[in-house]
């Protein structure tokens, strides 16, 4: 008896949670890393960020310098020459049978697993970012951006899955405007005279959200949003992007040839490597070039 109404109890919290997903284009969910797991997931991006600006496995240069404001697959097999140990940490955690668990409650089923990003603070230059909807980076014209917010419906195909390793509340969104075209004002800031307003802080319903270190936001990444990037206010957050399974997305996000290295995915624990084998099949045929 007591297992059923255990049962019933999630249920709701969960349909709760894809309802608001539904409804808002976000959702908050506290506490998904407790502090100790938080902590060690904050010193390895740490290391991976410093090895990062020294020089990115990827292009052989360094990854960025000190007014970068985000830094892409921290995966890379580079970053873990010393200790494999830490990339079965950072697989664990994107992996996570929670963190899963919030992913396909608000896809509404299996999450593919697509990128990990981290966005931390620049050191220089103080910026508020540019509002943005994720689909103006993939589309050329606006016809084709408006169908693809459109076939995205309300649940949509991607989720941006922000997990703060220190307090944040630098990612502002306009709830629920995943589900429709820009307003006049919106549409102003977000795109008119060749982006120039696009940092503006005057969009009407703009929220931020507030995370407590191992708190996520999971937002749809078609809504109107932006991050800010302050000098001045200490930021390490980690983001994990995953698609629906059935609406796969190849790109630079999803290109990660080292999956396919010896011994890389004998380093993830039993328990996760099937998610990311699921992964490499999906998008293993785009990697041989
Ligand atoms: O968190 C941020 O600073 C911006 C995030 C963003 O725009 C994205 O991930 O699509
Ligand atoms: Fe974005």
């Amino acid at each position: 008896m007591h297992h059923v109404t255990e049962n019933y109890r999630e249920e709701l919290v969960n349909s709760d949670l894809h309802n608001k997903w539904q409804r808002d284009g976000f959702v908050m969910v506290e506490e998904v890393f407790d502090q100790k797991r938080t902590d060690q997931l904050k010193s390895m991006c740490e290391s991976i960020l410093e090895q990062w600006r020294i020089c990115n496995p990827e292009t052989g240069e360094p990854g960025g310098n000190s007014d970068a404001t985000v830094m892409r697959h921290l995966n890379h097999s580079g970053f873990f020459k010393n200790d494999m140990s830490e990339l079965t940490d950072l697989m664990d955690a994107v992996a996570d049978d929670k963190v899963l668990e919030i992913c396909r409650t608000i896809l509404g089923e299996e999450p593919l697993f697509r990128c990990t990003s981290l966005f931390m603070n620049p050191t220089q230059t103080s910026q508020d970012g540019s509002w943005h909807r994720d689909t103006q980076f993939t589309t050329k014209t606006e016809l084709e951006e408006k169908a693809k917010i459109q076939s995205a419906k309300e649940t949509g195909n991607a989720i941006q899955l922000q997990i703060a390793l220190l307090a944040s509340d630098d990612v502002e969104l306009v709830p629920g405007s995943h589900l429709r075209w820009d307003t006049t004002e919106e549409y102003h800031i977000r795109k008119a005279d060749d982006g120039a307003n696009s940092r503006s802080n005057a969009i009407s319903g703009a929220q931020c959200i507030a995370l407590q270190p191992g708190d996520a936001l999971a937002f749809n990444p078609c809504g109107l949003h932006r991050g800010r990037y302050h000098t001045d206010k200490s930021r390490r957050t980690l983001m994990l992007t995953y698609t629906k399974t059935s609406v796969p997305c190849s790109d630079y996000f999803s290109h990660q040839p080292w999956f396919l290295e010896e011994g890389y995915l004998e380093t993830l624990t039993s328990g996760t490597r099937p998610f990311f084998e699921t992964f490499v099949a999906a998008y293993k045929s785009d990697w041989k070039n």
